[in-house]
């Protein structure tokens, strides 16, 4: 298996241009020298995302949006698009994120066409997907996942497994403190990798990266990383700390 982890930060609407500043020149030396070994990724507001990628360039660090839209321009009031987004230096976005999908309605249709504008326009998307505790409950955790994920795969034409990032995040374990059990992760995502393989092939399922997310954080991060389908992390509360977040990146290499 080829596929680097990937330890993401999904600041969420958290952080001040300047509060953004003193985080990057705090991660920036520490993450030196991992090149290679692990990708390291801060998905930042729109507010100081420029800044961000700024201090990010050249670092190995990708600096990436949490939402954009997938038109490229004209009138979509408080929008911004994929290049947009690449002109001030990202290079990755979180799409269809469950707060994205819950609290501001977004279909499976904008969240498939928001991944296929991405990975046209040279942006790498990490979708999320994942069920809430009353689908789980009632047994119906395959049904929504699944749908979520061929929404996605359905729409992306013939991109290659590495061109889109996948991120299992359960909604009953997000930002909760309950997490999945790293059994339950395993198993929701290499369900998940099987999909990809029946929809587009075994070279495509063992490219696509496939990264747990719900209540990560320094004590629970490496039974989560030890599972065989699990590539990496998206992480919230234990992203906002340096100090915290860092010892999830050490804990992906
Ligand atoms: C899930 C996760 C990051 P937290 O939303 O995307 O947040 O780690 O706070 O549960």
């Amino acid at each position: 298996q080829e596929r680097r982890p990937l330890m993401a930060a999904n600041w969420k609407m958290n952080k001040t241009v300047r509060e953004a500043q003193d985080y990057m020149a705090a991660l920036l030396p520490r993450v030196d020298g991992l090149a290679g070994e692990v990708d390291v990724a801060v998905f930042a507001p729109f507010t100081c995302l420029s800044e961000v990628a700024r201090m990010a360039e050249g670092s190995g660090v990708i600096a990436g949006a949490q939402n954009f839209f997938y038109e490229d321009s004209g009138a979509y009031t408080g929008e911004v698009s994929a290049p947009m987004l690449l002109d001030v230096g990202a290079r990755a976005s979180i799409v269809g994120h469950s707060e994205r999908r819950e609290l501001f309605c977004e279909t499976d249709e904008a969240v498939a066409r928001k991944t296929r504008r991405a990975v046209e326009a040279g942006l790498l998307p990490v979708v999320c997907v994942g069920e809430t505790k009353e689908e789980r409950d009632a047994g119906r955790m395959w049904e929504k996942v699944s749908g979520q994920v061929r929404a996605v795969v359905e729409g992306l034409g013939d991109a290659p497994g590495g061109s889109l990032v996948f991120a299992y995040e359960p909604i009953w374990a997000i930002g909760t403190g309950e997490t999945a059990s790293p059994e339950d992760a395993q198993e929701a995502i290499g369900r998940i990798r099987g999909l990809l393989g029946e929809l587009r092939g075994e070279k495509f399922a063992e490219e696509a990266r496939i990264l747990y997310g719900g209540s990560i954080k320094p004590g629970n991060v490496s039974e989560i990383m030890a599972q065989k389908d699990v590539d990496g992390g998206l992480v919230g509360g234990a992203s906002l700390e340096v100090d915290s977040f860092l010892q999830l990146v050490e804990a992906a290499r």
